[in-house]
């Protein structure tokens, strides 16, 4: 039997011999899977604290969590983009939305892979877990409350059941009572298919300065809040996902391969560069960065 003809002749070629070992294995072969690790300098006690905060509660409320000169760039870089509001009630009315962010705001990746909530991200999913979507959300006062709703709802996945995805929502602008800080009802991310928000259930409101996160479970019942303070309340929010799961906005076309070369090997695995073994994203039957102009082999 000629080379061309047996797998087996070449030296990279892999034995298969179990199930299991199919599924846990990069059948891709030439990038090992990369996972994510939590920055240098995390307390991994405090993360597991507030890991079990939002088991617990469905949400969590990181205060202080990124600097003014990252708020201000990302002021800056988005300003030109504000220039339409939303298509319908959920988008809001008056609500601007800046979708692509990956390909248009660099500023964007600081909160997008943001260390600690990296670390999460580590603790909930399997390694190579997705951004499932990213936008820039600025609510202008006159907004009334955003519909409440969960992000995970359209996987067909009956619940109660874990969370498929996860969402940051960082202020950019302080969050205070009357300006549209997001709406959430701790606990609700238990709740079955036929449980809807009811006007007692108890709501808090993600009241924060600016620099500060809410970061939820894809199954909390959440919502952007009214504004009604004479300003507008600006803020940047990722959703993620587990890998094996289709995400919201294709960012194979809205990112160019020139963009997915240049950008961390974070932000590159986020948005789908990676395998999850053993061949999930896979393209012509390889690793997908054997498609980038990487420097790097
Ligand atoms: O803007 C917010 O506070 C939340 C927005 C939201 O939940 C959404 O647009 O899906």
């Amino acid at each position: 039997m000629s080379k061309q003809q047996s797998g087996r002749d070449d030296p990279r070629f892999r034995q298969i011999d179990s199930f299991d070992q199919y599924l846990g294995t990069d059948l891709a072969r030439t990038h090992g899977f990369t996972s994510s690790e939590e920055a240098a300098g995390l307390d991994p006690e405090m993360v597991q604290f507030q890991h079990d905060r939002l088991m617990r509660d469905g949400y969590i409320i990181l205060h202080d969590v990124v600097d003014a000169a990252t708020l201000q760039a990302l002021r800056d870089e988005a300003a030109p983009y504000l220039d339409k509001v939303g298509r319908n009630s959920f988008e809001g009315e008056r609500t601007q939305r800046i979708y692509g962010l990956p390909e248009k705001l660099r500023s964007a990746d600081a909160f997008i892979e943001h260390p600690l909530i990296l670390a999460h991200l580590d603790r909930l999913f399997l390694p190579n877990y997705l951004l499932s979507q990213a936008q820039v959300i600025n609510i202008l006062s006159g907004s009334p409350a955003q519909p409440l709703h969960i992000d995970d709802g359209f996987y067909p996945w009956p619940r109660p059941r874990p969370a498929l995805s996860v969402a940051t929502v960082f202020a950019v602008d302080d969050f205070t009572e009357d300006n549209g800080a997001t709406v959430a009802i701790p606990g609700s991310h238990r709740w079955g298919e036929d449980r809807f928000p009811l006007p007692d259930d108890p709501r808090v409101k993600a009241t924060m300065p600016a620099g500060s996160c809410i970061l939820f479970l894809g199954n909390l019942w959440h919502g952007g809040g009214e504004n009604h303070s004479g300003s507008s309340r600006l803020a940047i929010t990722a959703q993620y996902c587990e890998p094996w799961l289709r995400t919201q906005e294709n960012y194979f076309l809205s990112v160019s391969r020139e963009t997915a070369a240049a950008v961390s090997e974070n932000i590159r695995r986020l948005l789908g560069y990676s395998i999850h073994p053993p061949f999930m994203g896979m393209s012509d039957g390889m690793h997908p960065k054997r498609k980038l102009p990487l420097q790097e082999d």
